[in-house]
């Protein structure tokens, strides 16, 4: 999830010396060190690489920024018109990045890649910032289908690209993050949630038959089962909106369940962390899964109750 450094002193020493966000995804010798923390700290079985969804408009053509206490900022697109073909020269470093993690990691713990869904990206596109409710995309999604079909298609493309540059630079797992699925309005779920995420899997793995790509299609609720039967992926990530023991019952044991722990009890009481954690892990019992938060860290989080809960699932026996 993202901004999940920020809890650490470790990576905030290494913020500070990168003011502009971009620049530091793009700094290999900065982003692999960030990368390696919660390793080295944790002992965490698996490192998301550090990077951002955004690195993708960045990269065909639509200015992005990031403002302090604000957000993210990008240029406003109103089609697909303005976009270019995906820059791979301009990400030349997040595959660097991976390279080195790969590397650096000992064999038994897995890189994890990834990229924002084409619905999420799209988000910020076109409302040309953060926040949560994307006016204007998903009026464009109501008002002007084609419009929304042209943006979506051309991300779809670069996101594939960027997904097999990362597979072929050692990532070990990939995930989609569809942050703002639940968003799209129904009737236009096929057209901007399930088809476009099922040709990029189906791409990648194309490309790459055995490498596990893991879904977050947040707040999708009733569509969290047709998300997998009808795209394919290997493994479902799920946010603090529902309970894994009901999405469990109508999701094929094939798929791997991730989550959900919720960030805000992590931060605020770590008793309520390590029992609702319990909960997590006797209703997963006998599933394939990864434990997980459901959404990002909170930056005031204490790294102590990261570790208790850490130590605490490594020990835990049913
Ligand atoms: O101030 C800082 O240090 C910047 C904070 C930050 C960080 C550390 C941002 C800005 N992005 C990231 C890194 C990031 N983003 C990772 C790498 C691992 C990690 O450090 O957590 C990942 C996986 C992401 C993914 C991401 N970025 C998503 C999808 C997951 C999710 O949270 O739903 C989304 C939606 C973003 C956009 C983004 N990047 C940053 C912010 C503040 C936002 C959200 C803005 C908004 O919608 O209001």
């Amino acid at each position: 999830m993202r901004q999940a450094g920020r809890y650490l002193p470790e990576y905030r020493e290494i913020r500070k010396t990168c003011p502009d966000f971009l620049s530091f995804c793009y700094n290999p010798e900065k982003a692999v060190a960030v990368t390696m923390q919660p390793i080295s700290r944790f002992d965490m079985d698996a490192a998301v690489i550090f990077s951002d969804i955004l690195v993708i408009p960045d990269a065909i053509g639509v200015e992005v920024c990031f403002v302090a206490g604000e957000g993210p900022k990008l240029q406003a697109i109103e089609d697909a018109g303005t976009l270019q073909k995906l820059s791979s020269e301009k990400l030349t470093p997040v595959y660097t990045i991976i390279r080195q993690v790969r590397e650096l990691l000992s064999p038994e713990k897995a890189v994890i890649g990834f990229a924002g869904a084409p619905w999420t990206l799209a988000c910020y596109m076109i409302d040309g910032e953060g926040g949560g409710e994307f006016p204007k995309t998903r009026d464009m999604a109501k008002s002007d289908p084609s419009r929304m079909a042209g943006i979506v298609a051309h991300l779809e493309e670069a996101i594939t690209t960027h997904l097999i540059a990362q597979a072929g630079a050692g990532a070990d797992v990939l995930q989609l993050f569809d942050s703002w699925a639940g968003l799209v309005p129904k009737e236009a779920r096929d057209a901007l949630v399930y088809e476009p995420a099922k040709r990029i899997i189906a791409a990648v793995k194309q490309k790459f038959p055995a490498l596990p790509i893991i879904g977050f299609p947040r707040n999708l609720m009733d569509g969290y089962a047709a998300y997998v039967e009808k795209t394919g992926v290997d493994g479902l990530s799920l946010g603090t909106e529902v309970t894994l023991a009901e999405v469990a019952r109508e999701i094929s044991p094939d798929c791997v369940l991730q989550g959900n722990l919720d960030p805000i009890l992590l931060a605020s009481d770590a008793e309520a962390a390590l029992k609702e954690t319990t909960g997590i892990l006797r209703a997963m019992q006998g599933r394939r899964f990864i434990f997980n938060l459901g959404h990002g860290i909170l930056p005031h989080t204490t790294p102590a109750h990261v570790q208790k809960i850490s130590e605490m699932i490594r020990q835990w026996q049913p």
